[in-house]
């Protein structure tokens, strides 16, 4: 299984993403995610620059051993462009194993635990109006739960709304929050207002779509952690299924704090790495849910033993899953999360028509579940005619700033 040959495939059907190919001696090819929403071209420098020279000619079945190799052979480690760049490899190392032995991904991670992941769609709208009928078309569309955004009043663009009036699932604001452009979107904030706002949209939610719909909720970052612990209280009426990036991640210590004060399950990780990222959160028990990606933490390898760390503390997986991961990136979520015990939910976003012809996927989404399919590897298939349509777009994220000019998390 000596790796002939590692491409580093760019294409922006959409939107940007980096995808790793690497072929074998004997023909088995796979592809492995190393999109970072952004920032994507210094991935495929590191890939390119870095890791395509030392990895063609290795033993492509030791996946472990090149995870080590890469991780530790580099001497700097962690952080999102690194951890991206081993996640490609790891996953397209997967994939060819699936492919050799003739089994799915989550065959070779044990098996299926579960008949289908339970996932979780975007619904959003700047008036109550606009969201009660994202909610609705998305309840249509077949989610069976549902992350819930909302305006505010007195602010202009918010990021997770949906822009376009009639927002329904296939009309959204997803395909480019990096926006498209030379400069990156200004928007605005004011925490009081929004604080002041939500817990009276979940109330209206609750009321309008009854106690049983999983109702989610991601603060993005933007509170402190005695903003955030009276949010978790207000909103302790609405059973919510989880509050996420309540505060800034990197400060893990803020949420003993909020843990004082609310019994909200709260859902953290979507900019994490490592392990080393969760070691305190996971032992103190501070959150419920971990939301890192496949793709931005090391792959399917190191994720799993992040899982399996959390499984130790009755902490469940909620793994990212927005559309700046792609369809390889979300395969390999799906494999590892019907393979893993403590699956908790998945978030799924639809990705576009484009991206579909580009990435052609073995995946089911029936009665709100989704699941891998029966393929060998991951069941993802890249067609690179199609990729060569859409060359790559500059595009950033947008950033916050306060009423009074200063600059806000996001
Ligand atoms: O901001 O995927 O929970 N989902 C999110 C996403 C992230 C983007 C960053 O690339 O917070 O919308
Ligand atoms: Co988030």
């Amino acid at each position: 299984m000596i790796i002939d040959r590692a491409e580093v495939i760019v294409t922006s059907p959409d939107r940007n993403f980096v995808t790793l190919k690497l072929t074998t001696e004997e023909g088995l090819s796979g592809l492995g995610d190393a999109t970072l929403n952004g920032r994507e071209l210094a991935v495929v420098s590191y890939l390119r620059d870095h890791v395509v020279p030392i990895l063609v000619g290795r033993d492509g079945s030791c996946i472990e051993d090149t995870w080590q190799f890469l991780y530790r052979g580099a001497y700097w480690r962690r952080g999102p462009i690194t951890m991206a760049a081993i996640a490609a490899v790891d996953m397209a190392l997967w994939d060819i194993k699936g492919k050799a032995a003739g089994m799915p991904v989550y065959q070779l991670l044990g098996g299926a635990s579960r008949r289908g992941l339970l996932a979780y769609g975007h619904a959003s709208g700047k008036s109550q109006e606009e969201l009660f009928d994202s909610i609705r078309a998305h309840l249509e569309k077949g989610y069976h739960a549902i992350r819930v955004q909302t305006g505010v009043p007195g602010l202009k663009a918010i990021y997770g709304i949906a822009s376009n009036a009639t927002n329904v699932v296939g009309q959204r604001y997803d395909h480019e929050p990096a926006q498209r452009g030379a400069y990156p979107r200004e928007e605005d904030w004011d925490t009081r207002a929004y604080l002041r706002h939500l817990p009276g949209v979940f109330e209206a939610v609750r009321n309008e779509f009854g106690p049983e719909l999983p109702l989610l909720h991601d603060g993005h970052h933007r509170m402190t952690p005695i903003q955030a612990a009276k949010l978790g209280k207000a909103l302790e009426p609405y059973d919510l299924f989880w509050l996420e990036d309540c505060t800034p991640a990197e400060n893990q210590e803020a949420l003993r704090l909020v843990r004082q004060h609310t019994t909200i399950p709260l859902a953290i990780g979507e900019i994490f790495n490592t392990v080393w990222d969760y070691q305190q959160i996971i032992r103190e028990q501070l959150i419920d849910y971990v939301r890192s990606a496949v793709t931005h933490t090391g792959g399917i390898s190191h994720l799993k033993k992040v899982l399996e760390f959390a499984a130790q503390y009755q902490i469940k997986s909620g793994m990212h899953g927005p559309t700046d991961i792609s369809p390889v990136g979300m395969a390999a979520a799906m494999h590892l999360g019907l393979a893993i015990h403590n699956f908790g939910i998945q978030e799924y976003m639809q990705h576009s028509e484009n991206a579909h012809r580009v990435f052609q996927q073995s995946f089911t989404w029936r009665d709100g579940m989704l699941h891998p399919g029966d393929k060998p590897g991951l069941g993802v298939e890249l067609d690179r005619d199609e990729a060569g349509k859409y060359p790559y777009q500059r595009a950033y994220l947008p950033y916050n700033r306060l009423a009074d000019g200063t600059i806000h998390d996001w």
